[in-house]
């Protein structure tokens, strides 16, 4: 009945208004009979109670025309569910993680990116985990949504119908960050996608500490715009002084190199005044420490 961006919000949207419809539709006709009975019945009109005998027809009716009702509204609702629960066999397999502060998507082919990419018309799995706490995989527009739960996999499907850019959010509520783990659906024409997804990625220099930042979700709580975020900006701070506490006690450091990796490896180490003790061990290889730490002093 309704259509939208996805197959899955029409599945959605149609059995939640034939629902909220009924709902109207009953509460209309219940709040005009109680107002008809209040006035028709009162004592004014009827000093003397009349004995309600009882009507057999009247109560078959008010039995089993709600019954049909909500045997009706659960048929859609689980003929729906079924559907939204069962991805199609040559639905496009891709992996979703979840960690603090950031969403990961990994294609078959290996090719891995911040933002996800689908092709339009084309059925979509999304097959979802997280590393380290729970998270929960939003996308509004589409109307879906799934827990990521670490050491577990859970799944969503759909199959774009528009090309076009949508949120994806994360709406699990405990913890400071996952209000920050914003990405983009971008759905993309078939061919442009499989561009895309046979290209080599060729990152410029410098550009690979950027993403780095990006995909492990450090941007969520640290800005490159000198914005004080969870954990303070990047921005400018290399080579300047810094006041932090160091085992309970203040001290004031110089932004240095050896500043820089230590944070990245030891994170509580070292915690900048006037912030808290929010950074989680974001495992890294020797390799991307040095990408992060040329970038982050390119930051003037
Ligand atoms: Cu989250």
């Amino acid at each position: 009945m309704f259509s939208g961006p996805s197959n899955t919000a029409g599945t959605i949207d149609t059995p939640f208004f034939i629902i909220v419809g009924t709902c109207v539709v009953l509460l209309s006709l219940i709040t005009f009979l109680i107002i008809l009975f209040l006035v028709k019945y009162h004592k004014k009109r009827n000093p003397h109670p009349a004995e309600v005998k009882e009507h057999r027809v009247l109560e078959i009716v008010w039995t089993v025309i709600p019954i049909m009702i909500v045997l009706g509204l659960f048929y859609v609702g689980w003929a729906d569910f079924d559907y939204l629960r069962t991805p199609p066999e040559d639905a496009m397999p891709v992996a979703v993680v979840g960690r603090k502060w950031s969403w990961e998507f990994e294609y078959e082919n290996g090719k891995k990116s911040d933002v996800l990419r689908v092709p339009v018309g084309k059925p979509v799995k999304l097959v979802l985990t997280a590393t380290d706490v729970l998270h929960s995989f939003y996308l509004p527009a589409f109307r879906i949504k799934e827990d990521t739960v670490p050491g577990m996999k859970t799944h969503l499907w759909f199959t774009a119908n528009e090309t076009g850019t949508y949120d994806i959010f994360c709406t699990e509520y405990c913890g400071v960050g996952h209000s920050h783990m914003i990405s983009k659906l971008l759905v993309m024409p078939a061919g442009e996608f499989d561009t895309w997804y046979r290209a080599e990625k060729a990152a410029a220099p410098g550009e690979r500490g950027a993403q780095l930042l990006q995909s492990k979700g450090c941007l969520g709580c640290h800005s490159t715009d000198g914005t004080r975020k969870i954990g303070p900006t990047f921005k400018g701070k290399y080579g300047e002084k810094t006041v932090v506490i160091t085992g309970g006690k203040k001290r004031e450091v110089i932004i240095d190199e050896g500043y820089l990796r230590k944070s990245l490896i030891e994170p509580n180490a070292d915690i900048v005044e006037g912030y808290p003790a929010a950074m989680p061990v974001i495992p890294l290889t020797e390799e991307e420490l040095n990408e992060i730490v040329e970038y982050l002093k390119s930051l003037r």
